[in-house]
């Protein structure tokens, strides 16, 4: 007897310790999340998505995301604009509900957000780089962000209530605020939550001084409707995102007034260069002297002209992305050395998706595919199988609840989208995880002049609505016509289609609660806008 009543005691403790080692266990099961974003990343320019582009000028380490874990196919914005992604990304709600419609509105910071959420049940957290929601950023333990859009060389930083010029090339200063804060600054003994997000390859494409010349034997591929003429599309008409008309040929092409001249044609916003230092700005004006001058020389014209432009573009974006992708390689190299990268999601995504050249355009805002998809890869060795593809419609609008799925967190029932955990563990069946997406873009008049719209996209067809001031439909048929050059809207032979969308993007608009207000602008309110974007 006296033997067994000793192991009862025994046998109680032991059952608690158990219970603490559970308990500490979960605590530290907790995955650590590192969300890259970079600005303006066409999916056309990662390699893991195999377009002809993006081969010619690889992303070897953002592919490393893909290949150690998952790419989505058909990932989409709600909103193709910045600030208005971004207040997506950290709300799960889509624009109408967080109120972040168009870039230039001050986020509402007091509202339940990603990091808060993580916060309470004990991240770490933190945001570098570019914010553009204006006010502070709130549910972060740190944040040092660009000041609006920030600069490419020797931008300004906002921490706190000061603000200083960092000396240096955006994406590199970036990616080593991330690494600092993961080395020095976080408590070590917290799960964490970083969002890196970078200015490149945002306008005006100015690659750092090593990759200026990285490109320029590369002859890159022009999409089939560079000269697309626009037919029976009313607002691709009237957009100003193309190329080769509303591109600055100083500010965003780099082209100099002459042979031997480094003074750069039409350049309205100066400090993009003035900025630079001379030593900067003189090695900048060597790598580009001998490729001006020979543009100079060429003598082009027309066609040639406008191709020649493309290529411009192109080139300095590749440019631009190299060092993005040079970064990630960083914080990747970064995590595993530090055995860190068993137990983190690490994402990589851009705020929207972006033209290079499709349809003439540079930018985005139209919900045509190039500018409505958005990349995504995302790594997590203990439930994604490497080389993981996901073909589901999934948004922006997952990313949060996704995140707290994985945390442990009860996602909020507030929050509209969905946690991509089941189809990234195999549990979930894509073609059954949501059956068309809901879009709205707002911010008209503005920059590039891109009417309102909002519309449906099933996995294969696409229906948009242009309002304001036009009232035009669009209708597409992405299995035969990827390139969404020809309308089908009023077409009899899609008639049945075309009803369809329209219920379902009622049916939509009801489930996700938009309202009449939605699509109402006062003349004051259009005049405000357009003087705010224009200024
Ligand atoms: C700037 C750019 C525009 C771009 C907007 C929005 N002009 O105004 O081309 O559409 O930002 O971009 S620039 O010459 O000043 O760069 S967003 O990514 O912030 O939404
Ligand atoms: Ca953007």
């Amino acid at each position: 007897y006296l033997k067994y009543l000793l192991i009862i005691p025994f046998l109680i403790l032991s059952c608690k310790g158990d219970k603490k080692n559970e308990k500490e266990s979960s605590k530290q099961e907790r995955p650590n999340i590192v969300f890259i974003m970079a600005d303006d990343h066409a999916e056309q320019a990662i390699s893991a998505y195999g377009h002809p582009v993006s081969q010619l000028a690889p992303t070897p380490n953002i592919d490393r995301i893909a290949q150690n874990g998952a790419k989505f196919l058909n990932n989409f914005c709600t909103n193709s604009i910045c600030g208005p992604s971004r207040a997506v990304i950290l709300t799960g709600k889509f624009s109408h509900i967080n109120g972040f419609r168009m870039n230039g509105e001050v986020f509402d910071g007091s509202q339940p957000t990603l990091p808060k959420y993580l916060k309470e049940v004990g991240y770490q957290t933190a945001i570098v780089g570019k914010w553009h929601l204006h006010g502070q950023p709130q549910g972060f333990d740190y944040w040092n962000i660009l000041n609006d859009q920030g600069n490419y060389y020797n931008p300004e930083f906002i921490h706190k209530n000061d603000t200083t010029i960092v000396n240096g090339y955006t994406t590199d200063i970036i990616t080593d605020m991330g690494i600092d804060w993961l080395k020095n600054k976080r408590e070590q003994d917290k799960p964490f939550f970083i969002m890196v997000h970078h200015k490149a390859p945002h306008r005006n494409w100015m690659p750092p001084i090593r990759h200026i010349n990285t490109y320029d034997s590369i002859e890159f591929p022009l999409p089939d409707t560079y000269f697309s003429k626009h037919e029976n599309q009313v607002a691709a008409q009237e957009q100003l995102q193309t190329i080769y008309e509303d591109m600055y040929e100083g500010h965003d092409l780099k082209m100099t007034v002459a042979k031997g001249s480094d003074s750069l044609r039409h350049n309205p916003w100066k400090s993009d260069f003035q900025r630079m230092t001379k030593e900067q700005r003189d090695a900048w004006n060597k790598a580009y002297r001998p490729k001006n001058d020979a543009f100079h020389n060429a003598n082009l014209s027309g066609k040639e002209l406008a191709e020649w432009k493309g290529q411009r573009y192109l080139n300095d974006y590749m440019g631009t992305i190299t060092a993005v992708d040079e970064g990630v390689g960083k914080i990747l190299d970064y995590l595993e050395n530090e055995g860190l990268a068993e137990n983190t999601i690490i994402v990589y995504t851009t705020d929207q998706g972006f033209y290079l050249g499709e349809k003439g355009f540079f930018d985005k805002r139209f919900m045509y595919e190039e500018s409505l998809a958005m990349p995504l890869l995302m790594q997590y060795p203990p439930v994604i199988e490497p080389g993981t593809t996901i073909d589901a419609l999934t948004q922006n609008l997952d990313f949060a609840p996704t995140f707290l799925d994985f945390a442990g967190v009860e996602i909020p029932s507030e929050m509209q989208g969905k946690s991509l955990k089941p189809l990234l563990t195999g549990k979930a069946d894509d073609d059954e995880f949501r059956d068309a997406v809901y879009y709205h873009y707002y911010d008209f008049p503005a920059f590039h002049m891109v009417k309102r719209q909002y519309g449906v996209r099933t996995d294969r067809y696409k229906l948009i609505h242009f309002y304001d001031d036009i009232d035009t439909w669009e209708l597409y048929d992405l299995q035969k016509d990827p390139q969404e050059e020809k309308n089908l809207y009023g077409d009899p032979e899609y008639a049945e289609v075309q009803k369809k969308l329209h219920e379902k993007l009622k049916s939509l608009q009801e489930k996700y609660e938009v309202t009449e207000e939605e699509f109402q602008t006062t003349p004051e309110e259009k005049v405000e806008r357009a003087y705010r974007n224009f200024a």
